[in-house]
């Protein structure tokens, strides 16, 4: 079985970068709490941010490099707590944007940013969120055909997407009665949509466009995945990466606990859903990126193997990832 990538400290929902001819890692640091386990994911009180490095994707892992902290909770003055999935991106003026969830004094999460000057910071927030962010799990992406950037987020019950389902995507109220593990269901229902907006060229604000929903397909019917179809609708843990002239966007379902792709000829889709990438891994939670490195793709992922399955105490692993003919993704088997 593949070994964690990083055993010193707890890490989960890595995403991995290449800067520098390097594999630059930006994980969630789980750490040890009180907090009651629960469906909201309470128990997930992360408090600061490590950078990771390495050259080497193969076990020993002995080049991998711990930059230390580059962000805490107490950095950020709009933040109350729950430092969560983070990423990071270059910027056209070369600088490094690291974008982070947490929650702002009101309880609500929002998306913030940070800049530094090297991929493995450290990095100073802005002091507020972006405007017109919320939620969770931001993935930057920066298109390396056009240059133009891009960030997604959202995810389902604890991180609060179903929270804003009245008002447009330009004018989205939060609404604290769908707070909690809940979501649309019944026969009828569409899933919630992920959000994708473009960021400007100063990495630090949406462009004039703003958020738009990311649309996910069935490849069957044309529509809109159901909101009860759990194995294929969008819960968290957004990626994109380009292969070709194809976008993959990548997620996790949930409460079924795969992660799942799906494809499209453009960044902001439609999207048409394509299948899956990993089955279901001890604990609760799975949480991805993918990058290309040394002419071979890479699955980056967590699991809970470290903490022998304690939910919110998870370790990153990587292993390889495959293309068919076609385009479809896969990973084999973990022996
Ligand atoms: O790490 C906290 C949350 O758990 C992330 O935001 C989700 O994607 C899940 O991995």
């Amino acid at each position: 079985m593949t070994p964690p990538l990083i055993t010193s400290i707890y890490t989960a929902d890595p995403s991995a970068h290449v800067f520098n001819g390097r594999v630059y890692i930006y994980p969630s640091h789980d750490r040890e709490t009180d907090i009651a386990f629960n469906d909201n994911g309470d128990q997930y009180d992360m408090a600061d941010y490590h950078v990771f490095s390495t050259s080497s994707l193969e076990p020993p892992y002995t080049d991998v490099v711990d930059h230390g902290v580059v962000l805490r909770t107490e950095d950020v003055p709009w933040v109350s707590k729950q430092l969560w999935a983070p990423d990071a991106a270059q910027g056209p003026d070369g600088r490094f944007y690291l974008y982070f969830p947490a929650r702002d004094r009101e309880g609500v999460f929002r998306i913030g940013v940070a800049v530094g000057d090297k991929p493995e910071g450290p990095f100073v927030p802005d002091p507020e969120p972006i405007p017109g962010s919320f939620s969770i799990d931001p993935a930057s992406f920066v298109d390396p055909d056009s240059g133009d950037a891009y960030l997604y987020f959202g995810g389902l019950w604890g991180g609060q997407l179903q929270c804003y389902q009245s008002g447009t995507n330009a004018d989205l109220k939060f609404d604290g009665a769908w707070s909690g593990p809940q979501e649309p269901k019944g026969a009828d229902a569409k899933a919630l949509f992920p959000k994708v907006a473009k960021l400007d060229r100063g990495m630090r604000k949406f462009d004039a466009a703003g958020v738009q929903d990311l649309v996910i397909l069935a490849p069957e019917t044309g529509e809109p995945v159901a909101a009860d179809d759990h194995d294929r609708r969008f819960f968290e843990a957004a990626w994109m990466h380009k292969r070709g002239d194809t976008y993959y966007f990548s997620y996790s379902t949930g409460d079924t606990h795969y992660l799942v792709y799906a494809t499209s000829k453009s960044p902001t889709g439609p999207f048409t859903y394509g299948g899956r990438i990993l089955e279901p891994v001890l604990g609760w939670t799975t949480h991805h990126s993918i990058v290309e490195f040394q002419g071979r793709w890479w699955l980056f992922h967590h699991d809970c193997e470290l903490s022998k399955g304690v939910n919110h105490l998870r370790c990153v692993k990587v292993r390889e990832l495959f293309y068919d003919d076609e385009g479809k993704m896969f990973t084999k088997p973990d022996e």
